[in-house]
């Protein structure tokens, strides 16, 4: 990959390490009424998916997407206003924290982390389709090790691959499921063996090297936009938090720890042996996330919350998305 992607895709992790310590920060400080999720030890594979998708493409981002829903055009300021619960957000200030999204830009809303989502993603893939508005758009979808496992994604795989439809599915094999180790949740050697059950391409990458992810994502979207059909891919890593901040995932073993890298200290240590980047670029790229997260972070917090009396309660499918992005 050359020089300047490979330096954005670490601007990207940089931004979602940053965005996600902030919020857990925010948690922390009592600021957040829900769950705050974070993606640490996945932000090189998240934000590769989402570097290669173009205007007209949608993505199904998860919890672990802090990453690839930025590169994707989702902003820090938006983040934190779902999180604090603020009326300005896109959600009004009705969601708590990750089921944000934004339709126009094709950023799908969560409904939820077990893999509701491919579902949703065929279908607009399949209303583009039939609409004559497909062209050589495409769909991405994220999903965990877990989620593999539910009826909702053994169907819609299926449903993917007999319509060949043009959906790269994004597997972050990051061994555990909440608290329930991967070996507890699948037995075969590896998910991306199931690929070729559902009649799907297949592509695996080590999820930790920010290499591979570019090289790996980059070729599974450029099958699903040539018509080759869904792809999966699958990447191993190691969630490097707990499911979320209520959770020190103290069951994470040292064995398993230390088997897997964190995908960013690798990234900046590539890229300064490599010459690519110096201390001192990579200092300004962490001063310059957390800068502009700190003024999102100040204005989140002096902007309304909703009052129940004074809002329209419309479905969000109604309002005008684009009054509420101005
Ligand atoms: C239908 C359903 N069952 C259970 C849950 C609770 N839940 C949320 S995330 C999760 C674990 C998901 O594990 P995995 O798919 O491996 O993703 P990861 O959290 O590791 O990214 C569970 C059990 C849910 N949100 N929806």
């Amino acid at each position: 990959m050359d020089t300047s992607t490979r330096i954005t895709h670490l601007k990207w992790m940089i931004l979602g390490r940053a965005l996600d310590d902030r919020l857990a920060k925010l948690k922390a400080q009592g600021e957040v009424p829900g769950s705050v999720f974070q993606g640490r030890g996945q932000e090189a594979y998240s934000a590769a998916g989402a570097m290669f998708l173009k205007r007209g493409d949608c993505y199904a981002p998860l919890i672990r997407d802090t990453a690839g829903r930025l590169v994707f055009g989702d902003f820090p300021l938006e983040a934190i206003r779902t999180h604090i619960g603020r009326r300005t957000g896109r959600m009004k200030g009705r969601d708590g924290n990750i089921h944000r999204g934004d339709p126009d830009l094709g950023l799908l809303p969560m409904i939820s982390h077990l893999g509701a989502m491919i579902s949703v993603v065929n279908g607009t893939l399949l209303a583009k389709r039939l609409t004559g508005r497909l062209a050589d758009h495409v769909g991405l979808v994220s999903i965990g090790d877990g989620a593999m496992n539910t009826g909702a994604t053994h169907e819609a795989l299926n449903q993917a691959a007999v319509e060949r439809l043009p959906l790269v599915v994004q597997v972050a094999d990051n061994q555990v499921a909440y608290s329930t180790f991967s070996d507890r949740t699948y037995a075969c050697r590896d998910l991306v063996d199931r690929a070729v059950g559902y009649g799907m391409g297949s592509l695996t990458c080590d999820g930790t090297d920010a290499d591979a992810c570019l090289a790996t994502m980059h070729e599974a979207i450029a099958r699903a936009r040539c018509g080759e059909g869904p792809q999966m891919v699958v990447a191993k890593l190691l969630r490097l938090a707990g499911h979320g901040t209520h959770d020190d995932a103290a069951y994470v073993t040292d064995e398993m720890k230390s088997r897997f890298g964190d995908c960013l200290q690798l990234a900046e240590r590539t890229l300064k042996v490599q010459g690519v980047i110096d201390e001192s670029g990579i200092a300004a790229l962490w001063d310059e996330a957390r800068a502009s997260i700190q003024v999102a972070v100040t204005q989140a917090l002096a902007e309304p919350i909703p009052v129940a009396a004074d809002e329209d309660w419309c479905a969000y499918s109604e309002r005008n998305l684009t009054e509420l992005r101005a």
